[in-house]
């Protein structure tokens, strides 16, 4: 009789846990009881021992920071064969401001985030690694409105770094590393080769009066052969950026007798705005093809989004944009 009692008693309990906790349609466990829930359509809690995370890394000094600088890793992306997933994790914003929120932020990350299960990671600069991250923690991050799931911890660079931003891949994945032969560019090869001519033009044809195209900034170039034809392709990403004017432009040249535009992306922000348009974070290959994709990083009025971009048969296609943030 003792033992039929503490039967049913166990199998109360197990429909009681069974009845207290639902699985959204996300597979992310949620228990009934906490109203908590979680935004994200693509962040699962599940270690998938075949995908491969893509992360940001974000090494910033603030002048109180000097000593200890502020290391954020953001997921992007989760990698398996050509299908790239969104590996972002917002917290919802009504019950992320709140009276407690920092402390219900906390705990539901704590039960969902990726980076529970991708620790380490191979920071790379143009597909080969220069440095190397750990996820020491998983916090709460702040960006206008929204909180975003991130990790703080280490991350060792080759050299120092100011303020900037990288990406890599988690130290599991099968993705080769190093194998894409992608080179720098110097300011001087950018004269050399007519660029910077080239660039200036580009700002004309997009109404940028004369008097600002001495202020364009290089701030991302590199030379990649993308289709194996032995001729470089240049990838470059500039901007104007001054109080007065906002422009972006990225693009794909090729230099033959003509030079060709293969592709190219402006953007311009209204003076009012923080956004900075598009920017090139890194080439990096994300299929294992040993061809490198483009990532950028865009930032507009209160929204930041990363995209990246493929080349193939002769132009430039976007195959993922997301881990977005903003209001
Ligand atoms: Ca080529
Ligand atoms: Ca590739």
């Amino acid at each position: 009789m003792y033992f039929t009692k503490r039967l049913i008693s166990i199998i109360a309990l197990l429909l009681l846990i069974a009845v207290d906790s639902n699985e959204d349609s996300n597979g992310v466990l949620v228990p009934a009881s906490d109203p908590t829930r979680v935004t994200s359509t693509s962040c699962d809690n599940k270690q998938d021992s075949k995908a491969s995370l893509l992360c940001s890394f974000i090494t910033k000094r603030t002048e109180d920071s000097l000593v200890q600088p502020h290391h954020l890793i953001y997921p992007i992306c989760l990698i398996d064969g050509d299908s790239l997933r969104d590996a972002s994790l917002h917290i919802e914003d009504e019950y992320y401001i709140g009276e407690d929120a920092d402390t219900a932020g906390l705990r539901l990350m704590k039960e969902t985030s990726l980076l529970d299960n991708y620790k380490d990671f191979t920071v790379l600069s143009l597909g080969r690694q220069i440095g190397t991250a750990m996820v020491d923690s998983v916090a709460v991050w702040t960006f206008e409105c929204t909180g975003l799931c991130v990790g703080e911890g280490r991350i060792l660079m080759a050299s120092d770094t100011a303020t900037h931003e990288y990406v890599g891949f988690d130290t599991q994945s099968d993705l080769a590393i190093g194998q894409t032969q992608v080179g720098t560019l110097s300011d001087s090869l950018i004269h050399v080769l007519g660029i910077d001519s080239l660039v200036r033009k580009k700002y004309e044809e997009h109404n940028v009066p004369r008097a600002f195209l001495d202020s364009i900034g290089f701030l991302f170039k590199a030379s990649v052969d993308f289709d194996g034809d032995n001729s470089h392709e240049y990838v470059i990403g500039t901007a104007i950026d001054t109080d007065s004017i906002n422009v972006s432009i990225v693009a794909v040249f090729r230099l033959s007798d003509t030079a060709i535009t293969v592709w190219q992306m402006v953007n311009r922000e209204n003076n009012d705005s923080w956004g900075v348009g598009h920017r090139i974070v890194d080439l990096v290959d994300m299929n294992n093809d040993t061809i490198p994709e483009i990532v950028i990083k865009f930032s507009g009025y209160e929204l930041v989004e990363y995209q990246i971009y493929k080349y193939e048969k002769g132009t430039v296609r976007n195959i993922f944009c997301g881990a977005s943030y903003g209001c």
